[in-house]
């Protein structure tokens, strides 16, 4: 397969927004709301009620999360997968459980949908022991060898030479475990990405390169940072086979990402763009006043999870006590989460260092905040008139 156009919607498509209201899947439905029950198995209405309720739970997980941001409950930065829960369910429901996963700081809903519990998750976010960095990585750096996420990563692209090194290590040793590495539009102007990119295709590295275009780095556009917007066509440089997909169809995403996975399973590398849309501003704290009324209006349109969930309501997937059912049992979780979060303690201060390598480093500095750089140098002695 060559390059290839899957999405109906393109970059240049619907624009984004500021911080929209909350849409409810019954409004969306109430459009169009004749049910018109679409012959489906036991086992795929099972697989799609299940990736509705996923990207429900990274829905209230993340308004939960921006929440306890303003009551101070959380520190430091955090960026928030709000409209991106089609993207993340779908990606992830063609990776198997040994793969390997690398993301940027936009991470959460990825950590949760990867299996790792919630609790530890949001405990993360608090700062406290019980966090999957035991409170020491915060919002941007969760990492859980179990789950094979490997992180996390604050550092723009600091992720893609990472997972590129791990795609190569599975090469080496032989095996067929794949890694998928995520990362946004803008990062596609890193020379890391190109490096890793060029490497992948020379050595035929099992990898999966994403790029969740949410068409904002930070407040600036694709159009006005990328000579190439459309940007799954950079893999033709490297003779790597691409693709864009529509990111607000958790389906289309998951078809994508099987494909995707499947290339690299068979020792390829590949690059995926999901056009996706982010709802609320790059990180908590900001108001993202670049955007239009116009954008905010067009983004609550497309929400996809009210989307989603509308189209399942429409097609007899699911009833309104089964979509009520689901709504309680999420928003339970979410509020054990963070009940679970706010009892865990805070870590001790002398465990500042102890996870910063995984193996013991000579000469690792355990300076704590206001300790001096160095020991002061020895002075002469001068005799006592000096
Ligand atoms: C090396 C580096 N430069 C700059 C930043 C500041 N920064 C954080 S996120 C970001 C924009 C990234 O945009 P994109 O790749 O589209 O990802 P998104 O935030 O949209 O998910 C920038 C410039 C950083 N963290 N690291
Ligand atoms: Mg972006």
């Amino acid at each position: 397969m060559t390059n290839q156009m899957n999405a109906s919607r393109k970059a240049s498509g619907p624009k984004l927004d500021a911080t929209p209201a909350k849409p409810t899947v019954k409004a969306a439905a109430k459009k169009s709301t004749r049910v018109r029950a679409v012959k489906r198995t036991p086992a795929e209405v099972t697989r799609l009620t299940e990736f509705y309720r996923q990207m429900l739970l990274i829905r209230r997980f993340e308004e939960r999360a921006a929440r306890s941001y303003t009551q101070a409950l959380i520190g430091g930065y955090c960026h928030l997968n709000l409209g991106e829960e089609a993207a993340v369910v779908g990606l992830l429901s063609a990776l198997a459980p040994t793969d390997y996963l690398f993301t940027n700081y936009r991470e959460h809903g990825y950590a949760i949908n990867r299996g790792i519990d919630p609790n530890r998750v949001m405990a993360e976010l608090y700062g406290r022991i019980d966090g999957v960095s035991k409170g020491w990585g915060g919002s941007m750096h969760m990492f859980d060898l179990t789950h094979r996420l490997l992180g996390g990563y604050g550092i723009v692209g600091g992720q893609i030479p990472l997972a590129t090194g791990a795609a190569l290590a599975i090469d080496y040793r032989g095996g067929s475990d794949v890694v998928m590495c995520t990362m946004g539009d803008g990062t596609t102007n890193v020379g890391a990405f190109h490096e890793s990119l060029n490497i992948a295709a020379l050595w035929n590295l099992p990898i999966v390169y994403v790029i969740i275009n949410n068409r904002l780095g930070m407040g600036t556009t694709v159009e006005k940072s990328s000579a190439e917007p459309e940007l799954f066509r950079r893999g033709a440089a490297y003779r790597i086979e691409s693709a864009r997909v529509d990111g607000l169809d958790p389906l289309a995403v998951a078809e994508a990402s099987a494909q995707a996975v499947a290339v690299a399973r068979s020792g390829k590398p590949y690059l995926l763009e999901v056009v996706s849309e982010r709802l609320r501003g790059h990180s908590v704290v900001d108001p993202a006043k670049y955007r239009s009324e116009t954008e905010v209006a067009q983004l609550r349109e497309h929400d996809p999870v009210v989307t989603f969930g509308a189209q399942l309501v429409r097609d007899g997937v699911i009833d309104a006590n089964g979509m009520a059912a689901i709504e309680h049992e999420v928003t339970a979780r979410v509020d054990e989460a963070a009940a679970f979060a706010e009892a865990s303690p805070t870590p001790d201060v002398a465990t500042l260092f102890d996870y910063n390598y995984a193996t013991p480093v000579a000469n690792d500095s355990r300076r704590l905040p206001g300790q001096p750089l160095f020991e002061p140098a020895p002075r002469p002695d001068l005799g006592e008139d000096q």
